[in-house]
């Protein structure tokens, strides 16, 4: 299994450094990516602390109007782009998003962003890839990536805990291999990247404790995740009115599908 160290990697001309290449690499062969060492695990254990205490309504066997069951003891839920949780050292991690840009290109956007938490004793989740193929053919294995899911835990991610297991190369397929997954150990500060059309599975949380990660869907700008925002109170994006202008110039073309998200005038320079 790659992985890709990012520890003390310069975030200048990203894109030109041997792991990002290798990351690319990596992503378009097998479907998927771990970056290592994206965020200090200090940082990441505040975060989780921050996740425990804003949204500990949603730390529940239930289905709350604005989130999803997406399995059992399993929900997705959306996240506020706002402390530390929704800064930008989550959502337009640098090392993240130099590989997004390599993969989906520079004008890729932010299409949703959110949290699924595996509870304590939830079960395998069912082997899916996030989104049906492209065009509903076969085609789209032939094609390059349209979107991708970032997942960083906020818990080490392990055979206790249960981690997203993978099926190398399966974005590439029409079926899913009869082979077993690969069941990558996500440690606290590290990420998993995968490809929307890759197969993938929640493992069971077997640990004593619920298993929170956040996750972001990094999309080309003309695609919208089609199956997991089913209900009329969910929200690919939750943001204050405020905080688009707020944004670093560099970081708006992740909004640029947001109306209002450019100046007026202003130019789009992805
Ligand atoms: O819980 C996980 O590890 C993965 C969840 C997931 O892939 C999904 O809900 O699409």
């Amino acid at each position: 299994m790659i992985r890709i160290d990012c520890r003390g990697l310069p975030t200048d001309a990203l894109a030109q450094s041997e792991q990002i290449r290798a990351a690319t690499a990596c992503f378009e062969r097998h479907g998927y990516a771990i970056l290592d060492h994206i965020i200090p695990e200090d940082t990441v254990r505040a975060l989780h602390d921050e996740f425990n205490d804003r949204y500990r309504d949603y730390i529940a066997d239930r289905e709350p109007e604005d989130s999803l069951q997406v399995g059992n003891k399993r929900f997705m839920i959306p996240l506020h782009l706002s402390g530390n949780l929704g800064a930008p050292l989550v959502f337009a991690n640098p090392y993240v998003i130099a590989l997004v840009r390599e993969v989906l290109g520079r004008e890729a956007v932010l299409e949703a962003f959110g949290a699924i938490i595996s509870l304590s004793g939830s079960e395998a989740q069912h082997p899916h890839p996030d989104g049906p193929p492209l065009f509903g053919s076969e085609i789209s294995t032939l094609l390059p990536a349209h979107a991708l899911t970032f997942a960083l835990p906020l818990v080490e991610m392990n055979e206790v805990s249960g981690t997203t297991a993978v099926w190398p190369g399966s974005h590439r397929l029409k079926d899913r291999p009869e082979v077993p997954p690969e069941q990558p150990v996500i440690p606290v500060g590290s990420c998993l990247m995968w490809d929307f059309r890759l197969i993938h599975s929640g493992a069971p949380n077997l640990s004593d404790r619920p298993r929170p990660m956040v996750y972001a869907t990094y999309a080309r700008r003309w695609y919208q995740d089609p199956v997991n925002f089913i209900k009329a109170a969910q929200q690919r994006l939750v943001f204050d009115p405020a905080f688009i202008e707020g944004l670093p110039e560099e970081m708006r073309p992740l909004f640029s599908h947001v109306r209002g998200a450019l100046l007026p005038g202003e130019p789009f320079r992805g």
